[in-house]
């Protein structure tokens, strides 16, 4: 955790000719946003995408296992992530609520001339891909 936005910068820094491609969970994001100055300051191209389910999901599904319910200290409340971005030099920054929006928006986040943000807004009641929470 925390470890994708800074090492996608450096690979990005690295590999100049190379699409990267970094996937974090808001929980993870949230760690090191700011590292993401850095890929604005040596203008590099990079998408992040923030998966954003408003709680540290892996460790809520636990909790809702063992003792349903009762959660502690998993909610997240979370920044603003498509301002966060651009305040930290954003060449592009959206957010996307369905999968019909994006494929477009990921072109966009392609297209843009320098890092790129995605917030990809998810089901908090979606725990893991096979578990739901009721
Ligand atoms: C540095 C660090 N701290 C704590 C953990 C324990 N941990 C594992 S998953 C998780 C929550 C992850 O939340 P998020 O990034 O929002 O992803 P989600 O599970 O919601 O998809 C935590 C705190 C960890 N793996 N690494
Ligand atoms: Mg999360």
């Amino acid at each position: 955790m925390g470890y994708g936005v800074p090492a996608a910068v450096a690979a990005a820094l690295r590999y100049r000719d190379r699409e990267v491609l970094c996937v974090a969970g808001d929980g993870c994001f949230l760690m090191y946003p700011q590292e993401l100055a850095t890929a604005a300051a040596h203008n590099v191209r990079l998408i992040t995408i923030v998966v954003n389910n408003g709680m540290y999901g892996t460790i809520r599904m636990h909790q809702e296992n063992r003792y349903p319910g009762r959660i502690s200290g998993t909610q997240l409340a979370g920044p603003n992530y498509v301002a966060l971005a651009n305040s930290l030099g954003a060449a592009h920054a959206e957010q996307v609520r369905t999968a019909e929006e994006f494929p477009a928006a990921f072109a966009r986040a392609r297209s843009a001339k320098g890092f790129a943000l995605i917030e990809l807004v998810t089901d908090p009641k979606q725990v893991t891909p096979v578990m739901r929470l009721k």
